[in-house]
Parts: C-alpha cells; structure tokens; sequence
C-alpha cells in the first residue's frame, strides 16, 4: 500500500515527517498478508541475512545470525523520558526528553539511506477489541516486519479500526546503518555501535523511539516497548495492570479450571511453565500467553487477562522435546529463529536441544564453522546458539494453545506467581497471608541476571520487582502503590491470591533440586487447590503459608530431605533477605515507597525475630 492511501490524517503526517527526516529510498505500508511476509523473508535471504532451513524438516523456516554486539535487550540504553526525572524513578535511565528528541534526530536524519521504509500497523490484542491498543512502526528492517507478523495482528484490518482520528502509539525503529550508494547489507546484520543505541520511551506522549539496534524487544517495539513500558503508564492512569506474565490455564483431574499468571524475570521460566506438560496424572496445562498480561476488572469484579501478543519470542537453549514439547511442535515451521547454530543438513542446533547435530560441522552463531558437538552443553563463551537464542513461532501453531487464548474478554485470574532465579533462601513454594503481603513480596523479588539482557551482572543477584525492573514506564515506587490501589478497591474474594515460586534451589553441588518443567505441575496443583480454599496442605509460617511436607507428592530423584531443604523457612537466610531490603532496597524509592510495605517490612522482621 501507497503512503499516500493512508486515511487517517495524523498517521499520515507522522510518517511523512519521519520520511523527510530518515530520507529512504522507498515507502512501504504493510498490509499484513501472507504474500508479504514471504516477501519479507526473500528480502532478506536475497541480502544474505537469512538462511533458508531444510524444507522438509522446518517448512517454512529461516536462520538468522545477529550482529555479536546485537543479542538482547540492551537496558543500559534503554531510557523513559518523562518530563519529571522524578517521574522514572530510581530504576530507569532518564534523559530529558526535549534533549533526546534531538540527539536522536540527529541520529536518524538521513539514517535509512539505500532502504526501505516500512510502515507497520499493529494490534496488541484481538483486532478490535476493547482491551487492544495500536500502534504503528516505521522500520528499515525486514526481519522486524516479519517479526512483528508473528508476534502481533499487522495490516490493513488494523488501520479499518484505526479510522482516520483513532489513537495509536507511533513507534520510530532503525537500525541505524544507512547505505551507501550501491552498497549492499551482504550477509552483515545491521546496527549501530552500543554507544549510539537508543530505546528511548516517552510516556506523557505515548511514543517510542528505538535507533540502533535490530533484536528482539528492542526492534519488535510493540512487545516490551509498548506493551509493558507505555502500557504499565496506561495502567496506571486507566486503573488496570500491563505485567510481563504469562497466562495458563490449569484443569484438575475433575475438569474444574482456573487461569493462573506468572512473573518472572527475562529467562526464567515462563515460556515453560505456560506450555508445561503435567506429570501429575490427570491434570492440564493450556496456553493463553507466554510474556505478557494485560488485566482489566470484569463487571463481576473480577480480573480478566488477555495476551496482547500473537506469537512467542521464545528462548532456544534448554528447549527440547523433554522439557518443552509444546515450543518444539510450535516452531517446527513457518518460525524465524536467531543465533541458533545450523547443521549441515540444514537444521537448527542449540544447546540442551535433546540430540546431537546430523553431520561433522556445525555453523554457529557467528557464523564460525565448528566441529558437530558431542555434548549437549559448550563452555561458557563458546556455546554453539547465543544464550539468548530465539525462536519466533505463531501462537496458534503450538499444540496446548488453549481456545480461548484469542477471546477479546480474556480469562478470569484465579492466582499469580511470582519468582525468579534463587539457589538459596526461596522455598520452591509460599503463598502470601494477603494482598498487600503478596505486594510487598513482589515488590522485593530477586533473581540471577540471565543472558536476556546485555549486562556485566550476568549470574549475579539483583531485586526485580514483580519482574518489571527492566519494564515499568514509570517510578516503581508508583508502581507498588498501584498495586497497592488495586487491592483497595476490590473485594478481597475476588482478588487472584499470590504466590511465590523457585525452581532454581542449588544444592551444595550447584546442582538444582528440583527438577522443574513438567515436574512444577505438583506445585501448580497444590495452588490450584489452595484457590479451591483447602486448608490442610499449607502451614503458616514467618513468610507465609508454605505446603505440609507430604502436601506435595514427591517426584522421581527428589529425596524427603531435599523436600525438606526446599520447603524449609531458612530464618537466618530470610533474616539477611529482609536486612538487604530496609538498608538497599527500599530506602532507593525514598518518599514514594507506600508506607504499608514499610509495614509489612516491619511485620516480617517481628516474626523472623520471633521464630
Ligand atoms: P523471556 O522470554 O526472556 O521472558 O523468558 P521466559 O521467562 O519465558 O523463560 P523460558 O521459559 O524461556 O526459560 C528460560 C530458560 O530457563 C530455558 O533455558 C529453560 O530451559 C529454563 N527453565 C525453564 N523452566 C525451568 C525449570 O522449571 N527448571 C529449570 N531448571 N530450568 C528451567
Ligand atoms: C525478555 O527479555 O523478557 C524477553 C525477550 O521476553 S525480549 O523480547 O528481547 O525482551
Ligand atoms: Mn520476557
């Protein structure tokens, strides 16, 4: 489609600015058809930056290899430029944001030289819906319009709602590398330098401006952009919840069902827990949303979720046929995968992918011809896919996708989970004595830095509250009160109960406790009858209601005392958690930390003592 065809005036004004301003070669508006993504992917095999995969194994499938400089989130550029530093809180970069404005228009003044402009409407959530919102972005990158195919609703159905005065997040994205005459990408993705990569947000004006760089949330800009740093400002000021959560659907052995969601940081386990495969006989797992929530109150009071998104963006090491069948099936075709390696009969290998690689060489990520791996692990540094490798898969190809995972009303939540990577102190499962307990719980949340995020604190343990560090559009101490909010104008019988979850206990070994994957279906259904009102399985304890000891059937491989170790309340332990939280954790959000959450702070710290 013709810039020129578009209707509504305000989009057609911002995408000529940004035309006069980046200066491409050409204009496209993508209408979101099948023939344009094929399209899309011969763009980019014909530029040599993706590989077609064997045919006959992943139909539909391609291969790219990022930039090395270009494998994930990158949070030391990431900025939310609210008028008010005050406004982003101690937890996000702030620039001002007339300032930023103007060092990245230096940058993208004439930045899509030799390309194409795209532009690329977009529905987070059901086409139409009330809940959904639009945006539209403009990208020189072709790999980010067949991303944004898979991940949410593109095209011209998106702009017949639109209409010509509708609201839309306008969302500026190049990778910032404009070409030259004649020249060509040839195999090399393109991005700038990290000290030119900007993923900057303005949330008074509900606009993004992404330059730089091509992967995942910071290209494909209506995931963590706008659906979790401009919507948790939505939010707020409307009175609903944007969450970085999965959604699941849980059905008992009697067939009663509950929709429970989960946060948990960048890598730690959602994707698999909303496709998990139980091993408790009987029971049921289906899929709404592998990473993103969106709540709103129903007229029955109670909250109802939908997944703004269309496709996972799932993380590739440690996926395999044992611990995720589901993203297995889900990515078996018509699927984009980055920095996996490639076998020599045109296969995808990653780390912990359950098989060796067919064929004495392998292609890694950089593009490095290796030896085919023995082993299903690489040395650090050396891995075959990046730790960060992704598959982006249809939602609607993965087997557990649950039916109503589309429905414009979303799913009542019975329960959320909250967790994150902890080889100490955690136990594998507590529930919260209330609302604003469960706040308070969430709010101090901490877990090991993962590979989702360029940073030097990889491994290491940092606080992230309700998993959002990276992701709330405004001050977190604002957001807690929010949370906070919420609870107080709701019937407390109405409200999801909240749990705390760890699957990553270590022993003295440095080997996990508890298996995981399939296995955490014991705890989902001791939750699920926690919901039911059950009372004979949990003990109340300093920290919260954790299970009896035998309310959780043990799995294979899991001894009564690593049962114990993991559902035990390490007092000391709890004690230096606590300690950590009054003298470095709280005392960042200065005035803005509720009162109440000093309260429960206070209350904890009684019954540690006391213990
Ligand atoms: P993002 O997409 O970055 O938000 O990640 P995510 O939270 O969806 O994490 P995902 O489910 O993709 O899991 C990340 C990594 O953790 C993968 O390598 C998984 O194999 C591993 N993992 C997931 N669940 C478990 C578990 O229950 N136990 C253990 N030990 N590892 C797990
Ligand atoms: C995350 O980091 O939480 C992701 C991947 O889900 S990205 O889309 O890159 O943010
Ligand atoms: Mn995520």
């Amino acid at each position: 489609m013709n810039v020129n065809e578009l209707k509504h005036k305000g989009l057609k004004k911002w995408v000529d600015e940004a035309v006069a301003l980046m200066t491409p070669d050409s204009v496209e508006v993508c209408d979101g058809s099948q023939t344009e993504y094929n399209h899309m992917i011969m763009v980019n095999i014909a530029a040599g930056l993706a590989t077609p995969l064997n045919a006959g194994k992943l139909p539909g499938c391609v291969l790219f290899r990022s930039d090395p400089s270009d494998v994930a989130r990158v949070e030391d550029r990431t900025f939310i430029a609210s008028e008010k530093e005050s406004d982003a809180g101690p937890t996000n970069h702030w620039t001002a944001p007339a300032d930023l404005k103007q060092t990245m228009s230096s940058l993208y003044k004439g930045c899509m030289k030799g390309r194409t402009m795209y532009v690329i409407p977009f529905s987070m959530g059901p086409v139409g819906s009330d809940i959904a919102k639009i945006g539209v972005e403009i990208t020189d990158s072709a790999y980010v319009v067949a991303n944004m195919h898979i991940m949410t609703r593109v095209g011209t159905k998106v702009l017949d709602v639109l209409g010509q005065d509708g609201f839309f997040v306008p969302c500026y994205h190049s990778v910032g590398k404009p070409l030259a005459e004649g020249q060509k990408d040839s195999g090399v993705w393109p991005c700038a330098s990290m000290d030119k990569k900007y993923i900057s947000h303005f949330p008074e004006t509900r606009e993004i401006w992404s330059y730089g760089s091509g992967y995942g949330g910071n290209a494909l800009l209506g995931k963590k952009c706008l659906a979790l740093r401009i919507a948790s400002v939505l939010a707020r000021d409307e009175g609903w919840l944007a969450e970085h959560m999965l959604i699941l659907k849980l059905t008992n052995p009697k067939g009663e069902v509950k929709y429970v969601t989960g946060a948990f940081p960048s890598a730690c386990g959602k994707t698999n827990l909303a496709m998990l495969i139980p091993t408790l006989p009987g029971w049921k797992v289906e899929t709404v949303g592998d990473d993103i929530a969106w709540m709103k109150f129903g007229k029955d009071g109670r909250l109802y979720a939908i997944n703004p998104e269309a496709g996972f963006f799932g993380v590739a090491p440690g996926t395999n046929y044992d611990s995720n069948k589901n993203a297995m099936e889900a990515c078996k075709k018509n699927s984009i995968f980055t920095n996996c390696g490639l076998t020599e009969d045109g296969d995808i290998w990653w780390e912990m992918i359950g098989q060796g690689a067919a064929g004495q060489e392998v292609i890694d990520w950089k593009g490095n011809l290796r030896p085919s791996p023995l082993k299903d692990k690489s040395l650090k540094g050396q891995e075959i896919a990046h730790p960060n490798a992704r598959f982006t898969a249809p939602a609607r190809q993965c087997p557990c996708i649950a039916d109503e995972w589309d429905d414009p009303a979303g799913v009542p939540i019975s329960a959320f989970l909250f967790g994150g990577r902890r080889p100490k102190t955690i136990p594998l499962v507590n529930q919260a004595k209330s609302w604003v307990h469960g706040v308070f719980m969430g709010s101090i949340v901490g877990s090991e830095v993962t590979a989702a995020v360029i940073s030097d604190q990889v491994g290491q343990v940092r606080r992230d509250p309700f998993a959002m560090l990276p992701f709330c559009g405004y001050h977190m101490g604002d957001y807690f009160q929010h949370w906070l909010n919420i609870g107080k104008k709701s019937d407390p019988e109405k409200l999801p109960k909240i749990f705390f979850v760890n699957w990553f206990r270590k022993n003295a070994e440095g080997k996990f406790i508890w298996p995981g994957y399939g296995e955490n279906s014991r705890v989902l259904a001791w939750i699920f009858d926690r919901c039911n009102g059950v009372t004979d399985n949990a003990v109340d304890t300093p920290i919260g209601f954790l299970p009896t000891i035998s309310a959780i059937a043990r799995p294979d491989g899991v001894s009564e005392a690593d049962m114990k170790e993991i559902l035990n309340v390490d007092i000391e332990g709890w004690k230096a958690e606590i300690a950590d939280v009054r003298k470095n954790h709280y005392p960042k959000f200065g005035d803005k930390l509720p009162k109440e959450l000093y309260t429960e702070l206070d209350a904890i710290e009684e019954r540690l003592n006391k213990a």
